[in-house]
């Protein structure tokens, strides 16, 4: 039996990606998909939604002894966030690029942060920061049936 490998239909690398509540304040949310659509990464998850303080504890608990801590879980609470699941050859590494230093002083030019935020605690973007908590996050932040496995058109064009 022949045997073809199809990049585009295989399960790839994926990240967790969420548009901060001062991102859709803001109106960047359109800026901010975009860039990562154009790059050439698939999405397959995408919503709007308050998050809980649970959830936002649990999505920070790595940070829960810094002193910014509350401050951090009553930013990311203030507002709706976009929640988004990407799926790519090394998208999380690739992600955090085009999202930049987590100051965004220091974040180059052209990354997310670099263009449109100035501070740490108004930085408008989260990327997962390896693939592991890539799967620990969307399946924290997801609910079963709320992500797509689709094929884009344009895989072939991305993908050789
Ligand atoms: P990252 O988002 O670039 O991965 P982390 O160190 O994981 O950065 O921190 C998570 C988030 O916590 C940051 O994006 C930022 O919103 C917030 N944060 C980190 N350090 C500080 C700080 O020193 N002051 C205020 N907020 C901070
Ligand atoms: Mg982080």
């Amino acid at each position: 039996k022949r045997r073809i490998f199809l990049p585009h239909l295989q399960k790839m690398e994926e990240t967790y990606i969420m548009i901060k509540p001062d991102g859709v304040q803001r109106g960047l949310v359109g800026e901010i998909i975009s860039r990562f659509e154009k790059k050439g990464f698939k999405m397959t998850g995408l919503k709007l939604f308050k998050c809980p303080q649970e959830l936002a504890e649990e999505h920070y608990k790595d940070l829960n002894s810094k002193p910014f801590f509350p401050k951090l879980i009553g930013y990311i609470t203030s507002g709706p966030v976009v929640c988004m699941a990407w799926e790519g050859d090394g998208v999380v590494a690739s992600a955090r690029k085009l999202i930049g230093a987590t100051n965004p002083l220091q974040a180059e030019p052209g990354t997310i942060r670099g263009d449109l935020a100035v501070q740490t605690g108004r930085n408008v973007v989260h990327g997962s920061d390896s693939p592991e908590n890539g799967k620990r996050e969307i399946a924290l932040w997801f609910k079963e049936g709320e992500l797509c496995e689709w094929t884009p058109a344009q895989a072939p064009w991305l993908l050789e």
